[in-house]
């Protein structure tokens, strides 16, 4: 019924919107295809998952990779049974190691104990998505720390070579080539200079239907967090002259919230980890998001314009954790609930001028409102306004800016026979072509949660006093929320007995704690009663915030 009804209304607004030329930059075909699949896998695998970091440093023994019953097919299931429509894999991540028998690389599955160097994890995946009908997407990380020529020009033809190895054919057509702006230092201590242009035409020459994620597309964009939250405004357009990915890419807030005029279309996707970290660490099964927390971020990917890509990152033995995979169930358990029965199914829209209302039938109650663009046409809606007619009359229940491929308005429960949607201000002529209503009685919206003993703004070293001296598993520090100073990014840890003789348990870098501001444990041994940690670089100059730091 429902997808009838959805076709009509389609089929409807098709004839009338057919002579109207497009606004703007506009969807390629293929990419109005990626943004139907709403919800793909990201699996991030390697070396870090036998290690617990997060960017490994690409000294790590090819041997540590050695997943004891790799089962991609187990992947594949998981993710068809939880409605994702594709999976992309972290091929390389920044420690280097290639999880595919790379001949350009010394540092890859080939040299590992794994299945005797036989063993190659894009061909099992490349063959579990075909044979669970999901599409199949690789990340390579330009940034390497462990190949000797990063940091020297010759180091972007072996990355061509990389690209070509990997995107050549043998693991058949991949729908996503997911590039990774960061670019650190390589093992000589030196940066790269990338070569976009030469990345980008490698893999549209191999892989022409591939959409390149970046900072600045071609095909898609970061949506400039990794908390999972698109911008309530958000265009799939974007300004990209001058701008390259990673540190020169566009502002954060740009790229969550896209520009209204902007040149080209390259809609945001939102990548997000089911865990606090993107590698699995046994430590953080706990910690694997509620239902309630991925509903929040399905709303504010799916239902903001944007694709989500959650990051269900496979466990050593290389299958995906039953925590995970059951809280995946339990999501689209909850997705089909929710979106189990169209209460505007059936009913009468009529437009008049920029205002669509719809009459219901009969008397239903609703909050959550979706509304499509005609995206082929250009995004153009830039505000608009939703009202019901209660009991009391015609009410208003919602103003909002962007639509777009799809957008899901969150109302209060409203009762009403009829529903008005008025276009405020558009671009050009607004075209919807698709209306529903629906009533969600699961998701109930949820507040970010801080640690106990938060310390905003802080400036000061801060120390900590166990109570006694003891044996520690290391440390642990979480960044006080976005808004609330700036993240430590290098630190040094020092410990005491008595709180006045100190000593340097240890100095470094929380890995992608920018981009990631969670809750990061460092785990080195170590015997103390008191902490002390120095923050030696922030991103946010003398302030910085604090949510939690403690022993492990
Ligand atoms: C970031 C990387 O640095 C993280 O490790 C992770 O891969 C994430 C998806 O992108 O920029």
């Amino acid at each position: 019924m429902r997808i009838n009804n959805y076709f009509w209304t389609i089929a409807l607004l098709a004839v009338i919107s057919c002579t109207e030329k497009p606004y703007g930059a506009v969807p390629s075909p293929y990419q109005l295809e990626w943004q139907a699949m709403e919800m793909n896998m990201f699996c991030h695998f390697g070396p870090n998952t036998f290690t617990g970091r997060e960017w490994g440093d690409g000294t790590e023994a090819e041997d540590l990779f050695n997943p004891s019953d790799l089962d991609c097919r187990q992947w594949a299931a998981t993710a068809r049974a939880a409605g994702f429509k594709g999976i992309i894999i972290t091929a390389k991540h920044h420690d280097g190691f290639c999880l595919w028998p790379n001949p350009v690389s010394r540092h890859t599955v080939a040299q590992s104990a794994w299945k005797d160097g036989k063993g190659d994890v894009l061909k099992d995946l490349s063959d579990a998505c075909r044979e669970y009908g999901l599409k199949f997407g690789i990340y390579i990380s330009p940034w390497d720390r462990n190949d000797p020529h990063y940091g020297t020009p010759e180091y972007n033809n072996v990355f061509v070579q990389t690209l070509e190895s990997a995107l050549g054919g043998i693991y058949g057509p991949v729908y996503e080539q997911w590039f990774d702006g960061a670019c650190g230092e390589g093992p000589n201590g030196k940066k790269q200079v990338y070569d976009w242009p030469l990345f980008n035409g490698t893999v549209l020459k191999l892989q022409p239907q591939a959409l390149i994620f970046s900072d600045v597309g071609p095909g898609c964009r970061w949506v400039g967090n990794e908390s999972g939250s698109a911008g309530r405004t958000n265009w799939g357009r974007l300004d990209i002259e001058g701008f390259t990915p990673g540190q020169a890419g566009p502002p954060v807030d740009t790229l969550n919230q896209g520009n209204r005029h902007g040149s080209h279309w390259i809609p945001a996707e939102t990548d997000v980890s089911i865990r606090p970290g993107w590698f699995w660490k046994a430590s953080e099964t706990p910690r694997v998001k509620s239902v309630q927390h991925l509903l929040k971020i399905w709303y504010e990917s799916v239902g903001r314009n944007s694709l989500l890509l959650l990051n269900v990152p496979p466990d050593d033995r290389g299958h995906i954790d039953p925590v995970d995979s059951t809280r995946l169930m339990e999501l689209r358990g909850a997705l089909d609930t929710i979106f189990a029965d169209d209460l505007a199914g059936g009913a009468r829209i009529r437009r008049k001028g920029n205002s669509w209302t719809v009459k219901l039938n009969g008397e239903k109650t609703f909050n959550r409102l979706v509304l499509q663009e005609d995206l082929p046409l250009g995004q153009r809606i830039a505000a608009f306004t939703v009202e019901a007619l209660t009991a009391g009359g015609w009410q208003e229940v919602a103003r909002e800016t962007t639509v777009g491929f799809k957008r899901i308005v969150l109302l209060p429960d409203v009762t009403a026979t009829a529903v008005r949607i008025r276009v405020d201000e558009s671009l050009a002529k607004p075209f919807i072509t698709h209306i529903a209503l629906y009533q969600d009685d699961i998701y109930r919206e949820v507040t970010e949660e801080e640690d106990p003993g938060t310390v905003h703004g802080a400036s000061e070293v801060q120390t900590l006093d166990l109570g006694d001296l003891r044996e520690t598993g290391g440390f642990f520090y979480t960044p006080a929320p976005r808004g609330r100073g700036g993240v430590i990014i290098d630190y040094r840890l020092e410990v005491s007995a008595d709180g006045t003789h100190w000593t340097v348990a240890g100095e470094g870098m929380f890995d992608n704690i920018v981009n990631n501001p969670v809750r990061t444990e460092v785990r080195k041994p170590f015997q103390a009663r008191y902490l002390r940690l120095t923050p030696l670089r922030t991103s946010g100059g003398a302030t910085y915030g604090i949510s939690g730091f403690g022993a492990l």
